[in-house]
Parts: structure tokens; sequence; C-alpha cells
């Protein structure tokens, strides 16, 4: 296995005999053998589009596979390997339907294309020979990278706004194309262009993530979270699918079994939609990563709607339910919703009345729900704050939290900002500081979270209402600094998508990708100012000069 999509892949460089994530290897070349298939599958499917055949069903099991390879969502080996089958059989169906059709294949005669094999072993053969390495220049195969990990994070943006019935095709062309992409010889110059481009379709896809969650849900909302708990049974929901928390919701109501948000699932709460139920009890623990210790407290059942998943300790698995793309051997699965149906969380829900409530891990609340049209409403006041020197500069803290003791630097540099600053905040990065009492500017909390990690969307409409408010004429004239922590392969269009949006000087930690290599390094700091990280004081002076 070769693996460096994350941040926390081993020394920096990549995990080559288990994941530091806890993939096994053999599961690490299975996700590598599916991608090599949807690289293949989307060659067809671009020759498909062009002969006027309806794509959507590919387009979506592209979209759903790529999910399941991201960071902490899939461990289950032989999930892929029924993916695989199912993959390699859609794409001989399709190949032949082309060929009946008479239309012309030769453009589409890579190995992505045509390999095909029946066994679990010529799978794991080949899988051997498709991984990042096969690409054997260092800065190929980096954009290549950059270029998977970003459509990765934009297919699993894309997989939560289908949920709720939105979906964009051209999306859907822009991802076929990226992966056929990274099997072409393209110059440098070409490579960097559709890796930027990717960010445009970053935006596009959190914006029609966003419309799918507000339209549904309505907008978020300011709003107090209670982080105690109560004393009935309950299940803790994670992850980043609000219809699964939806269907969730509706089923547990009047059965006497609470339901408490985890991870990124905490700006649930922000919706009005959800408020309604007086079963929604609050936020239980942190950030993924504390997960071991902070699920084997909770003592009822889990479910994981999305990454990110730790493997879960035999202390509390059988409490661990999956759902969605991800996957863990030995755990329970719900099954996919059918169509215009809710998802049966029945066994869950069972499984929690025969539980204690949760053990308190703290108590007490945190605010939240500052997402574009809350911070739109308070445009005035924050423009007001501005002008009178009362705010003097914000800070874009979004992103990931992860394992890394260096992440400690996020808390500090929270604690360290002067009292005229505010932080921005989306994704799960916020658990490094949202539990600090940093106070208000006139009324305006210090730390405004906009919700998930796709709500970064959110941070990048505010930047443009101020820009607008100010009158300037570039984003990156207005007093906000990018200091972002990155994890997984969502990050990665995050940062994409502000790339497109024409942000510069983001600084991103605690390390630099171990994907990016000198040269590509050297490509972004050129044109976009992109930077790491050092220790909070030379890194504040910098930001605030
Ligand atoms: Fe956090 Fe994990 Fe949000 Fe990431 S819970 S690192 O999936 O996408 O953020
Ligand atoms: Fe390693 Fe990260 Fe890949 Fe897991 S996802 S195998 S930790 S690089």
């Amino acid at each position: 296995m070769f693996c460096y999509q994350c941040q926390e892949t081993a020394g920096c460089k990549g995990c080559t005999h288990r994941g530091v994530c806890g993939k096994t290897a053999d599961v690490a070349n299975l996700q590598d053998l599916l991608i090599y298939n949807l690289k293949g599958i989307s060659m067809y499917a671009i020759k498909a589009e062009e002969v006027g055949m309806d794509n959507i069903a590919v387009d979506r099991l592209i979209m759903d596979s790529l999910f399941t390879t991201i960071t902490n969502a899939n461990f289950d080996r032989e999930f892929f390997i029924e993916r695989i089958k199912e993959t390699l059989e859609v794409k001989e169906n399709l190949r032949k339907v082309l060929e009946d059709k008479g239309v012309d294949l030769s453009s589409a005669k890579h190995d992505a294309a045509v390999w095909t094999a029946d066994t679990v072993e010529e799978f794991e053969a080949k899988a051997k020979t498709v991984g990042v390495l096969a690409t054997e220049n260092e800065d190929v195969r980096s954009l290549r990278e950059l270029l998977i990990y970003g459509v990765k994070g934009l297919a699993a943006y894309l997989h939560h706004a289908y949920a709720l019935g939105y979906e964009d095709k051209n999306i859907y062309a822009f991802i076929r194309k990226a992966l056929v992409s990274t099997t072409e010889a393209l110059s440098v110059d070409e490579m960097v262009a559709i890796v930027l481009e990717c960010g445009k379709f970053g935006v596009d896809g959190m914006a029609i993530l966003d419309k799918a969650n507000t339209t549904t849900y309505g907008h978020p909302e300011i709003t107090k979270v209670n982080l105690g708990v109560r004393n009935n049974p309950a299940i803790l929901i994670s992850g980043h699918d609000l219809k699964d928390l939806e269907d969730l919701l509706e089923q547990t109501k009047g059965t006497g079994v609470d339901v408490y948000t985890h991870g990124e699932m905490l700006p649930a709460h922000y919706y009005p939609a959800f408020k309604k139920y007086d079963n929604f009890v609050g936020n239980y623990g942190n950030a993924w990563w504390k997960q071991n210790e902070e699920f084997e407290k909770f003592n009822g059942p889990i479910l994981m709607t999305t990454n990110c998943l730790v493997p879960p300790k035999d202390s509390y698995k059988d409490r661990v339910y999956t759902t969605g793309a991800v996957g863990f051997s030995g755990l329970k699965h719900i099954e996919e919703r059918n169509e215009g149906k809710s998802k049966d969380f029945s066994i869950i829900i069972e499984h929690a009345k025969k539980c204690a409530s949760p053990t308190e891990l703290e108590k007490g609340e945190i605010v939240g729900g500052f997402a574009h049209n809350t911070v739109f409403s308070l445009a005035d006041k924050v423009v007001e704050a501005v002008k009178s020197g009362a705010i003097k500069r914000f800070f874009v803290m979004a992103g990931c939290d992860g394992r890394a003791k260096s992440r400690n630097y996020y808390t500090d540099f929270a604690k360290a900002l002067p009292k005229d600053t505010v932080i921005l905040t989306a994704g799960c990065a916020k658990y490094k500081y949202n539990k600090l009492d940093l106070g208000d500017i006139g009324g305006i909390p210090r730390v405004l979270d906009a919700g998930q990690c796709n709500d970064s969307y959110s941070l990048a409409l505010i930047a443009l209402k101020l820009k607008e408010a100010f009158e300037l004429n570039d984003v990156n004239e207005l007093p906000i600094s990018y200091n972002i922590a990155w994890y997984e392969q969502k990050a990665v269009i995050v940062l994409l998508a502000l790339l497109h949006l024409g942000v510069k000087n983001i600084h991103l930690g605690p390390t630099l990708p171990a994907f990016l290599s000198p040269n590509v390094v050297k490509v972004l700091v050129d044109n976009f100012g992109i930077g790491g990280i050092t220790n909070v004081e030379d890194d504040m002076k910098m930001f605030m000069e």
C-alpha cells in the first residue's frame, strides 16, 4: 500500500504498511483499484454523454464510490470487493451498449477502461500496480493526486446534497473529466489548470449543498447548544449527513430515546427545522479523534453517517452502527433508503432502550449558527465594528481537527489572538477553541461558527459581502487572515475553492500535505502565497503586520 492522502500520513511521507488511521494494506490497495476502475468508467461515460445517453446512475455510482475512499469513512474489505465487482459490471455494460450503438471507442482504450477480472486474487494483484506510486514523476503524481483528493472531497459534499434531492450534472461531468485527466500525459500547465478548475466546481458543489441544506431545513440561526446530558437512554449521531439526522429524529420522537450530536453533526442544532424535536438534547464530546474515549462513556448506540470513524474498541464496538459511505467489518450497517422513504433506524432505537443514559462529560453551552444568512443580517453591526476599530482583523480558522499534539497550536493561537480580533470557523477544527471563553466584541462573539466543513462556503460568502460593503476591488484587501487546519480530502476541496475565489496567502497546518511535491508547493507559493505555520508568536506577528 501507499497512501498519503491525509495530514496524519506516516512520517509526513506516506503510510506503507498500515494507515495511521487504521486502514489496512489490503483495503488501501482495493481503494486504489476502485479509483482506477472509476477512471475507466468515466472514459466510457464521457463517450456515452457525447451520444446523448443518460449517465446519471453512473455518475451517482462514481460519486458514492469516491466518497467511500475518503479518510476514515470505510475500512471494510468486503465492501470494496463488492464495489469493485459492481463497477466492473457497470463498466462492461456501458462498453457493450456503446459498441452496440456503433460508437467509436478508439480513444477509450486505456487499461483502466478495458481491464476486467473475476476473482479477488486478480483484484489484489492488479491493485498493487495501479496505486499512487504507479505515476513515477513526483510532480505529475502530486498534481494528479491533488486533483483526485479534490474530487473525493467534492464527492462527499455532492453526496449530502443528493440525499436532499439536489444534484448538478455539470459537476458530475467535471468529476469524470478530472478522473480521466489523471490517466493522460498532460503538461504541467494543463494539470494545474484542471486542479484550479476543480476549485470552481468546489464552489459550485458547496453552493448546491448550501442550497439543499437551507431550503430543506431553513437558514442556520444563532443557537445555544447544550453540552450536558439528561437521564434518558440516547443515540449519538456523528458525521455530516443531515438527512440521516432528520430520519432519526422523526423515528425517535415520542419513544423516550434522546438524540445527541457528535463531532461534525454539532451544527445541525443551528437549523430551525431540528428545533422542534424536544428529544434533540445537545452535543456530546468533541472532534472525531477523541471518540475512542467518548463513545465508551456515551453508553448508548452511535450512528456514523460519514467520516470520521476511528476503528472502534471492543468495549463499545457492538454499539456502533454505520450507514451511507461508512463501513467497518463487524459493525452493523443501516441500508440505504428506498426512493421517497426513510432509512430504517428501528434497530438502533430498540438498542438504545436497553442502554444506560450517557455519562456526563461536561456542562454548559456553546453558541453557533453564524452562517452567511445570519452574518449578513448582522452586516451593519460588523461593518461598523470594523470601521470604528473595535474589530481589527478576522481570522478564518476553518478546517479539521486531528490527533497530532502539534494541533494544540490552534488552541494557543486562539488564546493569543488580540481581543479585537474575531475567529470565523467551520468544520471540526473549531473544537480546538470553541469551548474557550474568548468573549465578544459589542455583542459579536469572538468565535463565529458557520457550521460543518462544507459551510466554509459561508465564510467565503461573508468575505465577499464584506468586500462589497467596504467597496474594495480585491477580497485580499480585507482585514482577514486565513490560518486553516487541514486533515482529510474535504479540506482539499475547500482549499481549492478558496483559491478559485481569489483568496491569497492562506496558511495551512499543522503540516503541508505530503502529496504536494516541492515543485508543486513552489507553484502554490508563487501564485497564491500559500504558506505553512511555524509557532504562535512568529505567526501572530506575521498575520498582524
Ligand atoms: Fe472533521 Fe472528519 Fe468535516 Fe472532516 S469529522 S476531519 O471528516 O470533513 O471535518
Ligand atoms: Fe495513512 Fe491518512 Fe491514508 Fe489513512 S488516510 S492510510 S492515515 S495517509
